[in-house]
């Protein structure tokens, strides 16, 4: 325990070293900066954006040293699973979704059934995203996002967000005036990066535009999209496992990139020791995830451990973290005993 309480502080130091000199950095980067808005704009109008909503979008993105802080700090960086998903599932969290349910009962089982998504997702994501509406974030999302495609770790990523952002104010499905959002662009009840707003966001309650802050809108855009990618309504997310040391490594995946070596659960049959306990259908799909292989220094290699299914990689497509899409689904499970 002292360990992890050392790392702790260690990576805030490191982060707080980051902050600073980037912001003392700053104004040396800034011109940097603008000629990369500059070369930006251009790639943007040869794209197919207007001409003056490039200019009139663009004209106030500044740089912003804390969103490269945040995104060298994020959660799933650094927090074990067990400290991960306790403090995202807690009974709090599922008070206050119970409380938000009552409040929309009608709309979000109209939904469900629309889509064929269980609420109890539809929940626990926006728990997950930003407590039930509470934390939207406030960020200017036009200069997070210019800011993260100025930074080389995902340039290319934040570029082509960025540009479908503007496509969507140019094409006027967004409202430039209201883009305020998260560190990393993302904006609403459940934090849709622009490409998910473009692909999958609907004006459910028709009224001509779509409202990603309401509840319509924003719990009908999420079940759309999870309907569209493939989510099965009432089959498994993860079961947990405890592993024997008989298991061949390449069985354990630790990267929220790349799910390898699904076999059958009944394969697996040897290699876990509470076998018998699953209550899942043994001819299904599987791999083997161990997320704290790779993160947390001196870790055991075999615990904790889940079977996960096809709908957990579903969750990964919503967020690749493999700490989330357990959070995600264990909050879902906490909610299916209390509706
Ligand atoms: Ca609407």
């Amino acid at each position: 325990m002292l360990i992890k309480k050392m790392l702790k502080k260690l990576l805030y130091i490191y982060i707080l070293l980051i902050l600073t000199f980037s912001q003392s950095g700053a104004l040396a980067s800034n011109s940097d900066f603008s000629t990369w808005v500059k070369n930006f704009k251009i790639q943007a109008v040869k794209s197919g954006v207007s001409k003056k909503v490039v200019e009139d979008v663009m004209s106030n993105a500044i740089f912003l040293p804390k969103v490269i802080g945040y995104d060298r700090f994020q959660p799933e960086f650094y927090e074990d699973t067990y400290t991960y998903i306790k403090k995202r599932t807690n009974e709090n969290k599922v008070k206050k979704g119970l409380a938000l349910y009552k409040k929309e009962k009608l709309i979000i089982d109209k939904i469900e059934k629309d889509f064929l998504i269980e609420k109890e997702l539809l929940l626990a994501l926006m728990g997950i995203e930003t407590n039930y509406g509470k934390y939207l974030g406030k960020m200017d999302i036009v200069s997070s996002l210019a800011t993260l495609s100025f930074d080389k770790r995902r340039s290319d990523f934040f570029t082509k967000e960025l540009i479908i952002l503007l496509k969507l104010v140019d094409q006027k499905i967004i409202d430039k005036e209201i883009l305020f959002g998260s560190w990393a662009g993302a904006f609403g009840n459940f934090q849709f990066m622009p490409r998910t707003i473009k692909n999958y966001a609907i004006d459910y309650n028709k009224n001509t535009t779509i409202e990603l802050k309401k509840t319509e809108d924003s719990f009908a855009s999420a079940a759309n999209y999870l309907n569209k990618i493939g989510w099965k309504k009432n089959t498994p997310c993860f079961v947990k496992i405890n592993l024997n040391k008989s298991i061949p490594n390449k069985y354990l995946n630790s990267s929220a990139g790349n799910i390898k070596n699904k076999k059958k659960v009944k394969y697996f049959e040897k290699y876990i020791k509470n076998y018998k306990d699953l209550r899942v259908d043994k001819n299904l799909l599987a791999a083997i995830i161990t997320p704290d292989i790779d993160i947390i220094p001196g870790s055991s290699t075999y615990t904790p451990a889940y079977l996960v299914f096809a709908n957990y990689e579903k969750v990964l497509n919503w967020n690749r973290s493999l700490r989330f899409a357990l959070a995600v689904c264990t909050l879902k499970n906490n909610f299916k005993n209390e509706i």
